[in-house]
Parts: structure tokens; sequence; C-alpha cells
């Protein structure tokens, strides 16, 4: 390792619906290849130490089994996770509805108002089995303010990219500058939360103001 580097670590859960392609992505990543045959998955870990600006960051990257409508996440998927890899395939609009569920699973497990996501629209080789647009897939990402890529396992299209959209939203979530600082702010003022203490403050606020105005009056009679 370079003098300066830091080695963090980092535990990346991939979720997503039956045969998207969660694995073949995992295996291309950490071993360069691919398999066309279809064997349903038992969690299983991987590591792999990713370079990322200079860092090398120790990534855990869980593979799971796929999230079918009954069984979708258990507890294990949100404690301890740093990142999340939601996966869904260009040619199922169900994968996609899912990963919707995932994601408000996670979010209500971790009782967050968001965590560091990347959309992922697997098998984008597959052009004549489309049934979601590069759009849709996109406007998901910006509606959840999260990362996004489409990718192919079979052909390593944006395989790498995946992961250091991954590091990079993790890396946001624990030192935000002062964008990201200022966006999680806006998220707050927007919030329900917020509006009753909203409410409160500009109460105050008001009060003030008014205190503030009939004092100087006086002074000025
Ligand atoms: N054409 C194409 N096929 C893919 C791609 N990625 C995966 N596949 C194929 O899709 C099938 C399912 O892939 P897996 O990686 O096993 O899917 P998974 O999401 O891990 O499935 P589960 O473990 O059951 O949840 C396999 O036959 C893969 O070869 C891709 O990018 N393009
Ligand atoms: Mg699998």
């Amino acid at each position: 390792m370079m003098a300066g580097n830091v080695l963090k670590a980092r535990t990346i859960a991939v979720l997503g619906s039956r045969e998207v392609g969660k694995s073949s992505l995992i295996t291309q990543f950490v071993g360069n290849r691919f398999v066309e045959s279809y064997q349903p998955s038992v969690e299983t870990t991987f590591r792999k130490v990713i370079r990322y600006k200079g860092h090398e960051v120790e990534a855990e990257i869980i593979d799971t089994a796929g999230q079918v409508e009954h069984s979708i996440l258990s507890f294990t998927h949100v404690v301890g996770i740093h990142g999340y890899i939601l996966v869904y395939s260009v040619t199922s609009k169900q994968s996609f509805e899912m990963v919707k569920i995932i994601r408000n699973k996670i979010l209500n497990y971790s009782g967050r108002e968001s965590v560091p996501i990347v959309l992922v629209g697997n098998k984008m080789d597959l052009h004549h089995q489309r049934q979601l647009t590069f759009e849709e897939g996109k406007n998901l990402a910006s509606h959840w303010q999260c990362a996004w890529t489409e990718a192919s396992a079979k052909n390593n299209d944006n395989i790498i990219r995946i992961f250091k959209l991954m590091i990079n939203e993790m890396e946001k979530d624990i030192n935000p500058n002062s964008k990201e600082l200022s966006r999680k702010f806006l998220n707050i003022l927007r919030s329900k939360t917020f509006s009753k203490l909203e409410t409160i403050a500009s109460y105050i606020l008001t009060s003030i103001v008014i205190y503030c105005l009939k004092y100087l009056e006086s002074r000025i009679r």
C-alpha cells in the first residue's frame, strides 16, 4: 500500500429480484468471468480491495439470494451495511417494481430518510427483450437522489463503474461535503418532522420580532 493510503472496510449488500444478475455482476467484478447457466444463490460474501481516489477500500460484498414477494428482506440486510446495490433487469418490469419495494423496506428498517444506493439496470445487452427504457431507470434514480447506471455482467459493461459509484455514495454519506450537507438540510426542511418544528420556530421568531418592534416604538416615543 502506498504511504498516505487508508484501508477502509465497507460492507455492501446486493439486492434485487431472482435472476436479475446479482451474482453475475459480482462474479464479473471479483473474478472477471461470466457464467451463462443460472444457479440460484445462497447468500455468500465476497471480498475485494477497491482503489478509489487515492484510497484503498476493503469491500465486503454480500450476494443475497434473490428477493421474492413474501421473503423480501431480513433485518440482517440493514444492520452493519454501509451501502446497497439495488439491481433490476432491463428485461423485467417486475424486477423494477421489486427494487422500489426493497428500498422502502430498507428505509423502514433503518429509520433513515436516505441510504447510499446505486441503482443498476443489468442485462443492457439484451436490446430486443427490453421492457424498461434508459430514462425510466434514470428518472427513478433522480427521484431517489441516488447513483444509477445500466450494466451488462455478460459483456463486462459498467461493472467497475457500479462499485466506484457505490464507494462514492458511501463516502458522501460518511463525509458529506457542503453540497451534500445542504441537500440533506433541504431534505429535513421538506420532511414532516420539520414542518411541526418549523411552525413552532416561526411562531417564536414572529413573537421576538413583534416584541422588538414594540420596544423600539416605546423608545422612540
Ligand atoms: N444476457 C445477459 N444475461 C445475464 C446478465 N447477467 C446475468 N445474466 C444471466 O441471467 C441469469 C441469472 O443470473 P444470476 O447472476 O444467477 O442472477 P441472480 O440475480 O444472482 O439470481 P438469484 O441468485 O437467484 O437471485 C444467468 O443465466 C446469467 O447468465 C447480463 O448482463 N446479460
Ligand atoms: Mg445469485
